[in-house]
């Protein structure tokens, strides 16, 4: 059996892995080099799946630029270099959509990751995470590595980080939703909720990633989405609906859209995987919502 470190162990991604060695932030700090060498030399593991990073949604991405920059930038380079100089064998690291050039009117595919700026609110993040793609392609060429990173879409599921200002839509939505039931008062959706978004489910893209680690022979950044897109409305929608909330809903048009969409080209991933079956999101949501309902007082928020 392979002996996998899932780096970021303790995350929305990092947690939905069916096995291996999970660490969290308090193990394995990658922003301490020396500490994370030695930590790391002494598992020896023949892969590493590098899920560590500072993460949020667009709120949290607009108000801290410089922070989401440095510590991506300081985790992507100490794990790389660590990597390289044990030996590692494989090694999985994770881009985004979210930082494709935003003004390409067409469905993203792999090449077009550096064709233009990012969207302004998550600069940061985009920037740092564009390095991370140029910095793997240079120690592949320079040390004969076979290091890759995926490229994943919106993701969501059990274990999320459920906090009202820093999260990701779907977790923003459910508690929301939660708070709203439990104190009888509406729903409040930021933005307008004309933004269209693809999510996928995180147990979905950790069954893709242990694939990959399998089948897939190139090294150039791969983009795992099944290319779905929803509306920020319809999928308020579903989650009213599954979430038996019977309140109003009120879209505070003040609050920002973001980018209004981010479709991808998902063909180099159905070319590689054909077989693979996503699951559906209204089956996602449900599995997540009731995960959080049953687990309110342990859930990151
Ligand atoms: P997450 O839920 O916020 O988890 C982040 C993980 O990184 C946590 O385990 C955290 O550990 C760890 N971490 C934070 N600072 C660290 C440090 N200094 N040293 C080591 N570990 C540290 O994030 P996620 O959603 O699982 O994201 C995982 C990966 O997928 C990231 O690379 C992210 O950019 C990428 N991604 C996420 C999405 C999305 O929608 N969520 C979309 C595309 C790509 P603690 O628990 O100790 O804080
Ligand atoms: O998920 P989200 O914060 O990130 O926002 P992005 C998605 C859409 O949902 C935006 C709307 O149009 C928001 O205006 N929205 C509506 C909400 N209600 C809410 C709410 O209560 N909370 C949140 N968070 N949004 C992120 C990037 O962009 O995508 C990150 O900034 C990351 O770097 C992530 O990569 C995957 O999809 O807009």
């Amino acid at each position: 059996m392979k002996k996998i470190l899932i780096t970021g162990g303790t995350g929305l991604v990092g947690s939905s892995f069916p096995n291996g060695i999970k660490t969290s932030s308090k193990e394995l700090d990658l922003l301490n080099y020396n500490h994370s060498y030695e930590f790391i030399k002494n598992i020896n593991p023949d892969s590493i799946i590098h899920c560590s990073a500072m993460v949020g949604g667009l709120y949290k991405n607009m108000n801290n630029p410089a922070e989401f920059f440095d510590k991506n930038i300081s985790m992507n380079s100490n794990i790389l270099k660590i990597a390289k100089n044990l030996k590692i064998k494989q090694f999985i690291g994770f881009l985004s959509t979210c930082i494709f050039p935003d003004n390409l009117n067409k469905p993203f595919e792999e090449d077009d990751l550096h064709l233009g700026p990012p969207h302004n609110s998550n600069y940061g993040y985009a920037y740092a995470k564009r390095m991370f793609d140029v910095q793997v392609k240079a120690y592949n060429e320079q040390f004969g590595l076979n290091y890759f990173n995926v490229i994943p879409t919106n993701v969501y599921g059990i274990n999320d980080n459920f906090n009202l200002e820093s999260s990701h839509v779907i977790p923003g939505l459910i508690h929301k939703v939660y708070l709203a039931k439990k104190n009888k008062t509406d729903l409040i959706v930021w933005g307008s909720g004309i933004a269209k978004r693809e999510f996928i489910f995180s147990e979905d893209l950790s069954k893709i990633c242990l694939e990959l680690l399998e089948k897939y022979n190139d090294n150039s950044p791969i983009i795992v989405s099944s290319s779905q897109e929803i509306s920020i409305k319809d999928l308020v929608d579903l989650i009213v609906d599954i979430s038996n909330f019977k309140g109003g809903v009120i879209f505070d048009k003040t609050k920002s859209d973001g980018q209004i969409t981010k479709n991808t080209n998902n063909t180099k991933l159905k070319t590689i995987l054909p077989e693979f079956q996503f699951t559906p999101i209204e089956i996602g949501l449900e599995k997540t919502i009731n995960w959080f309902y049953n687990n309110y007082e342990r859930a990151r928020k």
